[in-house]
């Protein structure tokens, strides 16, 4: 048994506890997969779950790095990062966000537990592609020598990142058609890399909102395959509870103020 960290017992008596900053980025899909997880579990076994977020200012910076991130590096995890996540009935904290949805897909029985299983293998690799179309939006969105801290710089970059990333829609589609599947490593059923494929198409459904002159795109239509997974994965009922909170609906998509980068408002300034 590791060394437990012992000021998280009486303080979270949850299931689960994650930490991200106050916005979607790379906290959204685990977010939706704690939905997806208690929603199911209603009836078995029903559990909380809890959803620190660090507001991006001083304060919040102040209780990740100078209070939470001290104490995870002594008390829990040394690789300490955000998103993290606590699983109160096993005492573990896991960091990295892929290595969070690997756990979380098996708690929830969404992914396979043999190792040799063509499931988990699918799931890894769609994990890590659509791992590279977050990068490209990142590049996009934050201190990069590509970066944008303008709406002007934002207005210029937008279209040529729109036409990159159909790049990365095109093979995903052609995934979809070679397996014939709805959902990204099995056919009828999801999986945890379905959650992040979620997140990014429907951040780039918002970017294209954006777009100056009022310029109307639907990259989607050119892909029928993952308008199809969007829509299915925005309907599905054990996901009603996630897409009516705040954290979907009024949550900007990326950091603004730490990075002192631009993305544009966030879906809820759409409303
Ligand atoms: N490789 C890590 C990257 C985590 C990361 O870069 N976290 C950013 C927010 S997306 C952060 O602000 N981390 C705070 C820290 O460095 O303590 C992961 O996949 O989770």
């Amino acid at each position: 048994m590791p060394p437990q960290p012992k000021w998280k017992e009486e303080e979270h008596p949850t299931r689960f506890t994650m930490g991200y900053w106050q916005m979607r980025g790379l906290g959204a899909p685990i977010r939706m997969l704690l939905h997806w997880g208690k929603q199911n579990a209603e009836k078995t076994k029903p559990f909380a779950f809890k959803d620190v977020q660090y507001t991006q200012d001083g304060d919040g910076v102040n209780k990740w790095f100078k209070e939470d991130k001290v104490k995870m590096i002594e008390e829990s995890n040394p690789l300490a990062n955000i998103p993290y996540l606590i699983d109160h009935e096993e005492k573990k904290t896991i960091v990295h966000f892929l290595a969070i949805c690997d756990y979380l897909g098996q708690k929830f029985g969404l992914d396979e537990k043999e190792v040799d299983s063509e499931q988990r293998e699918r799931n890894a690799q769609i994990a890590m592609e659509v791992f590279d179309l977050r990068n490209n939006v990142i590049r996009l969105v934050y201190k990069f020598p590509n970066s944008v801290r303008t709406q002007e710089e934002f207005d210029k970059q937008l279209p040529e990142h729109l036409n990159a990333c159909k790049k990365t829609y095109q093979k995903l589609e052609s995934w979809l058609g070679f397996y014939d599947f709805t959902y990204f490593a099995k056919k009828d059923e999801v999986s945890s890399c379905d959650f992040h494929a979620f997140e990014m198409i429907d951040q780039h459904e918002h970017y294209q909102t954006l777009l100056a002159g009022g310029e109307k795109r639907d990259v989607l239509s050119e892909f029928p395959r993952l308008k199809k997974f969007h829509r299915a994965m925005r309907n599905r009922p054990e996901l009603k509870t996630y897409f009516e909170s705040k954290e979907y609906t009024d949550f900007q998509l990326n950091n603004h103020t730490l990075a002192n980068s631009w993305d544009g408002p966030g879906p809820s300034s759409m409303k």
